[in-house]
């Protein structure tokens, strides 16, 4: 039994940051997030009685116990859906690099829960499987949808949460510029950095309670294709979370000196030369820039010339997880 599926990378324009339930890894805020067309990672899992454990590769690399524990947890729980004891082989690649600076845990998550349930004999189901994938990480939930998507916020115990497409890919053609400045693996984990903010950030609990007013405000403006409205909430959802997570003691602080370079020229060019273009960053040193088609290329050539930005990639939306090879 083997199924291979592929699903694409995205980027919330309204931040996920903290947890309701770190157990079952539900959300305290709800998120809004664009998939990305190209950005993809192909996942094949295989199922082979002689295994006496699952094998996980990414990439070329066969993950250690520890590296492999959310993968496993993900097949744990497939396999007690479809009553099997069979482990499987997996075998996951990136088309983009790990260095990129664009979260692979997002696709990586999605693929494997779209794969690994139809290689157990379980039916395709978008849902089951972003309800799957929001345990292995939550921001993977989303990816399970084409578009524009909600991952709503939770409450403790309940494991039925998944992700909800909002609208289609076509509903509006915007561009997000990435401009890669730093190709290190990041200084600190989502997961740790998150639960440091919880713990120690004076201001977590004005997050908690500004995050939905500003996910209601992005979805209002996706509703409307108002890139202005867009982006002043979505500028406001990434710099609120920043804020948050600075305020941590130990402090957690992603910004590099060329972050700061890119977010300038997003400014300057919105407010000197009237494009709508608007910032968003994750929890890495890495800029994006929210944009129409139109300014795009501009856009792009202006930031790779941008002191300290590496090169820049023009991304655009992108389609649901899908199987691209099911057992016969
Ligand atoms: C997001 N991030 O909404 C936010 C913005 C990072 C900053 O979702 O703990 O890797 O595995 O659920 O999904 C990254 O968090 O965290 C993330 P876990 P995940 O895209």
């Amino acid at each position: 039994m083997r199924a291979t599926a592929v699903a694409c990378a995205n980027i919330a324009f309204a931040k996920y940051w903290g947890k309701a339930d770190p157990w079952l890894n539900i959300p305290a805020v709800p998120s809004i997030s664009l998939t990305l067309r190209g950005l993809e990672t192909v996942t094949t899992v295989e199922l082979n009685p002689a295994l006496e454990c699952d094998e996980i590769t990414i990439d070329g690399e066969l993950l250690s116990p520890p590296e492999s524990k959310r993968a496993v947890e993900l097949l744990d729980a497939v396999r007690a859906c479809a009553q099997s004891r069979c482990f499987a082989k997996v075998l996951s690649r990136n088309n983009f690099p790990k260095a990129s600076g664009l979260a692979s845990s997002a696709s990586g998550f999605a693929a494997l829960s779209v794969a690994a349930r139809a290689a157990y004999g379980l039916p395709f189901d978008p849902v089951e499987s972003s309800r799957l994938a929001r345990r292995g990480s939550a921001s993977a939930a989303r990816s399970l949808f084409g578009g524009y998507v909600e991952l709503p916020q939770g409450l403790p115990g309940d494991d039925s949460l998944a992700a909800r497409p909002l609208y289609p890919p076509e509903h509006w053609e915007l561009r997000l510029v990435v401009a890669i400045v730093c190709e290190q693996p990041k200084k600190m984990g989502s997961r740790p950095a998150m639960e440091q903010t919880r713990a120690s950030s004076p201001y977590y609990a004005a997050w908690l309670e500004h995050a939905p007013k500003l996910a209601q405000r992005i979805r209002e403006a996706i509703a409307k294709r108002d890139i202005e409205a867009l982006g002043h909430a979505s500028e406001a959802s990434f710099q609120a979370m920043h804020a948050a997570a600075w305020a941590a003691e130990p402090s957690i602080f992603y910004l590099e000196p060329a972050s700061v370079e890119a977010l300038h020229t997003i400014r300057s060019m919105r407010e000197k030369e009237g494009i709508p273009v608007f910032a968003t960053m994750d929890a890495g040193p890495q800029v994006k820039a929210i944009c129409l088609p139109e300014h795009a290329e501009a856009i792009a050539q202006r930031l790779s010339n941008t002191k300290g930005v590496l090169r820049v990639l023009i991304t655009q939306p992108g389609p649901a997880a899908s199987l691209i090879e099911s057992p016969s």
